[in-house]
């Protein structure tokens, strides 16, 4: 009778899931009231609008909801493929605009916020960021979430939740100050614990092993210190398509019969102070932006993130399949956001050796038939390396694994070019040495079917340089997948007037299919068409203008040109030659040579890790050289600088629909894609650029006479650095050399003497990588070709509507699709 009694109580549960109350636009209105009177229990808005935003965040949740259970059922209903997205980061930023977008509740919304005689707008500034990664390749991620959803694939992301994202940054005497980004403060609606799908890490122990009757040998880990997985919801709405694909995040507590056991033994202190270090893992984001720091809690975070999320897609599995995997590599393929995640590969294999039994060459093949790694990087130092000290002893059984996979991987490499041990040792994904090496890329590459880059470029790069000797190993496991963005952030959502625009001539399908903007071609000469544009364009730099003068207190003009540079700081991005340009150009005005000279505001922001030096001065160098610009009357009518403190992903949305110049001028051979340039690009801006990355397609696909063009190219790198002389460069370059005539003078360091000393000594170090002196002279060209066009409003407007028009191909769309035909081979769903 008890089995009957749970019977029946499950079937009550079922109905109750099945009919639930209806949500839809109509009741919209009411929901909202529901939620801001009983669910949060306020009564009127006065001094706290967050309430509201809080109170519309779940009104727009519900419907996300129930799309989501929809979708989960559609899975369920017949058994599909699908892949898991593994990255330790998910630059997200806010949700609120997004879903209102995706579910096309514009209307409903405004008419319910009516009601509280509120904007839309002014509600979602409550929204803070979820800036759970750290610049492009976190950003990506979100972008692939929301393409896999809008494309109706069964995606689902893996991640972290981090209690503290990306910190914020503020400007104090031009100083980068770092603050910690309590991101969950006011709560997330967003997102719903599932702790019925809890799962347990292990950490440290050792490994025991027993031989069973047939006298097979047996792996126990055991004497482990667990830490549970306890997983977080995020709904992601696809595009106006009711579907709503699951980004799972996980946060790390203390078991619980771990405090149990400390408690009983009368150590209540220790039992809490353990759970803190359960807690700490997830605790916060490392702040590094292509640089690895090699620290114990970050190969914590890393496996954590791996073990529970494939628990829990193998815990799926056996739910339905019991222990036979035969089936397993047909239903499921993992995409590895670069080395982060790599460990799943060691992961992967322990779980189905230890934990279901599988010998290894039915476990390897399951391995390497699933997993597949992206790479972002060619920067050495980016280069994950794991000692293996300390893999033994956080992970004592991955490391075993992780040599016997080697030691098999070796053999293949003797075999292909016998007797060479050099080949070994450099192909050997452990690296000798005082203090030997795991080295992860290695593994990611040994261990999946597919390895990408994210740019043909960057791909051709990694094919013939830094990853050669794997590629003739096994040359069909590389492919390229040039990044993308996604256009209903970076063009419906951020930028409404000019879509409003666009799709008053083309239609809207545009949000669906970005190939169809090439339509706008047509459009590029109809004056009556350039009127409207450049009226849209004037509005949104009014919008930055806004911004740049209540965060920096510097006044932009929207007749001058818009300049901008945002991204992380970091050498190999250039920040430095930017600024070098900014002085350039104002030496010309004290000089008195302004004739022909094009008004500019110049714009930069991003973020520097907080332990690197050289990054972080050259923002001290742009606030200074802003401050000095800014104050000198003489200045006024041509230049105006900013930098502007915390960029973020909300930031961007303003900025890239007001930005006329896109710099993407990186060391050729050094930015991987770059995406902001897409953003900028799909938004109108013209692009000046160095042959890298990405840019090398955006200025195919715009073309050659529609992208200022300047400095060395990849291949021309190691030449010129082979006899490079960064003073003969200067000396015989008056700009240059009158540019650093000013900062050697102290002439933006009056008070502070000798600061900028290591910048100029980098400029003048022969062994500089990043080239900024040899650049200097033909970047300046490529500026002043820029700012000439910009003088002519209908070449510049032309330049402007071709760039849009030409970035279909920068979709996340388009990417997503080549990775699903190429790699995931998955199947729509509602097909
Ligand atoms: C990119 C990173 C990265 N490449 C290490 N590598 C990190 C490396 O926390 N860490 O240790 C974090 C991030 N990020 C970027 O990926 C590239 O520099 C961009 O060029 C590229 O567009 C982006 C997305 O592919």
């Amino acid at each position: 009778s008890l089995k009957k009694q749970k019977s029946k109580a499950n079937k009550v549960c079922t109905l109750a899931t099945n009919n639930g109350p209806v949500v839809n636009a109509s009741t919209l209105p009411d929901d909202l009231q529901r939620h801001f009177h009983y669910t949060l229990g306020r009564d009127e808005v006065g001094e706290s609008p967050q309430y509201l935003y809080h109170a519309l965040a779940l009104t727009i949740r519900d419907r996300l909801m129930e799309k989501l259970r929809a979708t989960k059922k559609q899975q369920q209903k017949q058994p599909t493929r699908r892949a898991a997205y593994l990255s330790l980061e998910f630059l997200m930023g806010r949700a609120l605009g997004n879903a209102v977008l995706n579910l096309d509740l514009e209307d409903s919304v405004r008419k319910g916020l009516n009601h509280y005689s509120c904007e839309l707008e002014s509600i979602a500034e409550s929204e803070h960021d979820a800036g759970l990664g750290n610049g492009g390749l976190g950003r990506l991620a979100a972008c692939f979430l929301d393409s896999c959803a809008s494309l109706a694939l069964p995606v689902t992301g893996y991640g972290i939740r981090y209690e503290y994202g990306m910190f914020n940054q503020s400007i104090e005497n031009g100083h980068q100050v770092e603050h910690p980004d309590n991101w969950l403060r006011d709560g997330h609606p967003w997102e719903v614990a599932a702790p019925e799908y809890n799962r347990r890490v292990k950490f440290f122990g050792h490994v025991d092993t027993y031989q069973d009757k047939e006298g097979r040998t047996h792996y126990q880990w055991v004497g482990t210190e667990d830490v549970l997985a306890v997983p977080y919801d995020v709904p992601i709405p696809g595009y106006q398509n009711d579907i709503v694909n699951t980004l799972r995040l996980w946060k790390s507590t203390a078991t619980d019969e771990f405090d149990l056991g400390e408690f009983n033994a009368g150590s209540y202190t220790e039992a809490v102070a353990r759970k803190n270090l359960a807690e700490q893992i997830t605790m916060v984001l490392y702040p590094n932006d292509a640089s690895e720091n090699g620290k114990e809690l970050r190969l914590r975070q890393q496996y954590f993130l791996t073990s529970a999320s494939l628990q829990d897609i193998i815990a799926e599995w056996v739910k339905i399949h019991g222990s036979d995997f035969t089936d397993f590599a047909k239903y499921h393929v993992f995409q590895l956001n670069d080395t982060h995640p790599s460990v799943a590969i060691a992961e992967l294999m322990r779980l189905l050796l230890d934990e279901h039994d599988l010998d290894w060459d039915f476990a390897w093949q399951i391995t390497t038939s699933t997993m597949a790694y992206t790479n972002h990087t060619l920067l050495p130092e980016a280069l994950e390396k794991w000692s293996v000290r300390l893999f033994a002893h956080l992970l004592p059984r991955l490391l075993e694994i992780i040599y016997e996979i080697n030691a098999r991987f070796l053999t293949e490499v003797a075999c292909h070019w016998p007797g060479d041990v050099d080949k070994q040792r450099a192909l050997s994904i452990i690296e000798e040495g005082d203090d030997p090496q795991v080295r992860m890329a290695y593994l990611a590459i040994v261990g999946s079917f597919s390895v990408n880059g994210v740019a043909a470029l960057h791909t051709q790069l990694l094919s013939a340089g830094l990853f050669n000797d794997f590629y003739q190993l096994t040359p069909n496991k590389f492919n390229n997948k040039t990044n993308g963005v996604t256009p209903r952030r970076w063009l419906a959502h951020c930028n409404p007037k000019l879509s409003e625009l666009i799709s008053d001539k083309i239609g809207h399908n545009w949000t669906r299919d970005l190939s169809e903007i090439s339509k706008l071609r047509r459009y590029y000469d109809n004056t009556k068409f350039h009127v409207k544009w450049q009226h849209v364009k004037q509005h949104n730099k009014q919008q930055l203008a806004d911004l740049v003068k209540q965060a920096c207190g510097v006044e932009f003009d929207t007749n001058m040109m818009f300049d901008v540079q945002v991204k992380r700081m970091h050498e190999y991005k250039r920040q430095l030659l930017n600024i070098l340009h900014v002085i350039h150009l104002y030496d010309r005005i004290r000089r008195g040579d302004t004739e022909g000279m094009t008004p500019r505001c110049v714009l930069i922001g991003g973020k520097a890790a907080p332990g690197y030096f050289i990054a972080k001065l050259t923002i001290k160098l742009i606030n200074n050289v802003a401050a000095t610009i800014n104050a000198d009357p003489l200045a006024q009518p041509w230049l105006r600088v900013a930098f502007l403190p915390n960029y973020n992903v909300t930031a961007m949305e303003t900025i890239c629909a007001a930005t006329d110049l896109s710099e993407q001028i990186s060391t050729a051979g050094k930015e991987a894609s770059g995406t902001g340039n897409m953003k900028f690009m799909m938004n109108g801006a013209a692009t000046i650029g160095t042959l890298d990355g990405a840019n090398v397609e955006i200025r195919d696909a715009v073309g050659a006479d529609n992208f200022f063009l300047f400095g060395a190219r990849s291949e021309q790198v190691a030449d010129i650095r082979a006899h490079y002389d960064p003073a003969h460069i200067i000396a015989n370059d008056n700009n240059l050399n009158s540019v650093m005539a000013l900062l050697r003078s102290g002439h933006f360091n009056l008070f502070e003497g000798g600061l900028f000393q290591p910048l100029i000594d980098a400029i003048l170090n022969p062994d500089d990588q990043w080239l900024v002196a040899y650049d200097f002279a033909s970047y300046c060209e490529a500026q002043q070709i820029a700012a000439l066009a910009y003088q002519d409003k209908e070449t510049w407007t032309q330049l402007s509507i071709l760039n849009t028009a030409a970035s279909g191909s920068f979709s996340s769309d388009r990417t997503i699709n080549e990775y699903n035909q190429d790699i995931w081979k998955l199947t729509p769903l509602n097909a």
